[in-house]
């Protein structure tokens, strides 16, 4: 009673707090149908924080008044009033009362398989299958399918919401699998020019990794915090792995890559200080494993995945391998320095310098002279490391126009392409020479646009750069004149992907 009285009794003294609109109410009557009422997603992607990012305030306030160009997203400012939008907009802030769970049951019920798919015997088109380059759009989610020779668009089809990093190829580069921030994973196939089938194997996912057979996906998720692993034939669940300490600190994964002559997938954690190799192959190699992974479902072979855990120092966020895969580069976001790591022995061998927070995913190696070096850009510093990988100490730090973000090159190119995406210059490409580490040119190509990302063709003539933004394009380079050659209009469009040098692992591109 006396409870009543006192709601009762703020309510009259909060006056107008009275009319304020109840965002809750209004995510149920305009949002959930899509959405879910969970947030997690339905047909429109998860509205929480982990997947939001950097959509918050007023951009998040427009795509709710105007909607989102080429999707099913509508605008809601003939229903909704500014106060309205801005309640709700807030409430999509608020992080999930309790964290949500997703097991391999959750993950089986939403995977969708087209049943009329009848795999085309030879590839439906006359390009080179092995020059392919897939351009990922997202502007309106859709990645396009490039004739690598010709540059013509052989399709165009819709992907999940916001895709991030490199889809990934089956060994013999016929199928790819892209995956989305909201945990979905899409199978296409590039010979039938066909989505395959989807399923969401997590909440907030980070990359995926496929094994170097093509048998096995492991994908990266934050939010919960697992490793799922999906069979590559049908996306079936194979595992979903809780990822904890050896106090039970539960972590997020990072990011997960494949080390092909170790037949394991490696994890970046970024809650806990430990790297975990998870081995896939028939004959792991003996480290005392930790068999400790709650399995969700009975496991389709016994006990497949055994799991290494190397003790760390720090936290790493994110790595690189040597092309050997012997060594793993690796840095944190939150110290100044990177760590070489000796996967045969398990342990830090080396110190690196690496200010300026490097996104080590998009890093590169190239032979100089005797010895192998890598670069990485970093994103809060207008350098780029370059490293001696015999000695771990660097070579050069080129200074740069801004923080870039993407590098790439290619064995038959004098050059490295390195980008500036943020700041007054996030218009430029820079062009390194790989033996003087000197810029010798500085691409301008859409003043005031920002430029990102590289991807060569096959036979490394053609290097196509993304302007990244909502009306871009991709522009086709000469790779060794420098001059364009052709210019594709195209949505937003992020990374490239070319299957050839994706299958071969081949040097100068990201792993
Ligand atoms: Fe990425 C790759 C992490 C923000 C576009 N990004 C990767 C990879 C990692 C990573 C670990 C390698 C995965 C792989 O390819 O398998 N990215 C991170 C971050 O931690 C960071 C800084 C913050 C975050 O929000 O996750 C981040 N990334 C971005 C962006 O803001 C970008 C520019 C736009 C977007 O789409 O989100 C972006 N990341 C990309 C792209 C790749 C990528 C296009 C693939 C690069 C390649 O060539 O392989």
């Amino acid at each position: 009673m006396r409870h009543t009285a006192a709601v009762l009794g703020s309510l009259i003294l909060a006056g107008p707090a009275m009319a304020e609109p109840d965002a809750r109410d209004l995510y149920t009557r305009h949002c959930a149908v899509c959405h879910a009422e969970t947030r997690l997603g339905g047909t429109g992607p998860a509205l929480i924080p982990e997947t939001l990012g950097r959509m918050f305030g007023p951009r998040l306030e427009a795509v709710i008044a105007e909607g989102r160009i080429a999707t099913q997203m509508p605008g809601f400012a003939d229903f909704l009033s500014a106060d309205e939008i801005t309640a709700v907009a807030a409430y999509l802030a608020e992080p999930l009362a309790e964290p949500p769970v997703w097991t391999a049951l959750d993950i089986a019920a939403t995977r969708e398989m087209r049943v009329d798919h009848t795999p085309a015997a030879t590839p439906v088109f006359a390009a080179d299958p092995m020059n392919i380059t897939l351009v990922v759009e997202t502007g309106d989610n859709h990645v396009s399918v490039l004739d690598g020779d010709t540059f013509d668009v052989l399709d165009r089809f819709a992907t999940p919401y916001a895709v991030h990093g490199g889809p990934k190829f089956s060994p013999d580069g016929r199928y790819v699998f892209v995956m989305s921030r909201d945990g979905w994973v899409q199978k296409y196939d590039i010979w039938s020019l066909a989505e395959i089938g989807r399923v969401r194997a997590g909440l907030n996912s980070r990359n995926i990794a496929i094994s170097h057979d093509g048998r096995w996906l492991a994908v990266a998720n934050y939010l919960p915090m697992t490793l799922t692993i999906l069979d590559a034939l049908d996306l079936t669940v194979a595992l979903v792995i809780d990822v904890e300490g050896r106090d039970g600190t539960p972590s997020r994964v990072s990011a997960v890559y494949q080390a092909p002559p170790r037949e394991s997938f490696i994890l970046a954690l970024k809650d806990i200080p430990e790297l975990w190799e998870i081995f896939y192959g028939a004959n792991p190699p003996f480290f005392g494993f930790v068999h400790d992974h709650r399995i969700e479902g009975p496991p389709k072979v016994e006990d497949p995945f055994p799991i290494r855990r190397i003790r760390l120092a720090d936290i790493l966020d994110d790595f690189f391998f040597d092309q050997d895969y012997e060594h793993l580069i690796g840095a944190s976001r939150e110290t100044e320095s990177g760590q070489v790591i000796d996967l045969v022995i398990g342990r830090k061998i080396a110190d690196i310098d690496l200010p300026g927070m490097p996104h080590l995913g998009s890093g590169i190696t190239w032979p100089r002279g005797q010895t192998m070096v890598m670069a990485t850009p970093h994103l809060q510093s207008n350098t780029i490391s370059v490293i001696d990988m015999g000695t771990w100490q660097t070579l050069q730090e080129i200074e740069t126009l801004g923080p870039g973000f993407f590098m790439r090159s290619h064995a038959t190119t004098p050059y490295a392409w390195a980008d500036v995406f943020f700041g007054p210059n996030k218009d430029v490409m820079h062009i390194i020479d790989k033996e003087s580490l000197e810029i010798v040119r500085t691409l301008r190509p859409e003043p005031g646009a920002t430029v990102a990302h590289t991807e060569f063709t096959k036979d490394g003539r053609h290097a196509l750069v993304s302007i990244w933004e909502d009306e871009g394009a991709v522009i086709v380079y000469d790779a060794a004149s420098l001059e364009e050659v052709r210019r594709l209009p195209m949505k937003k469009p992020s990374g490239k992907y070319n299957v050839w040098n994706k299958i071969t692992f081949a040097e100068g591109t990201s792993h």
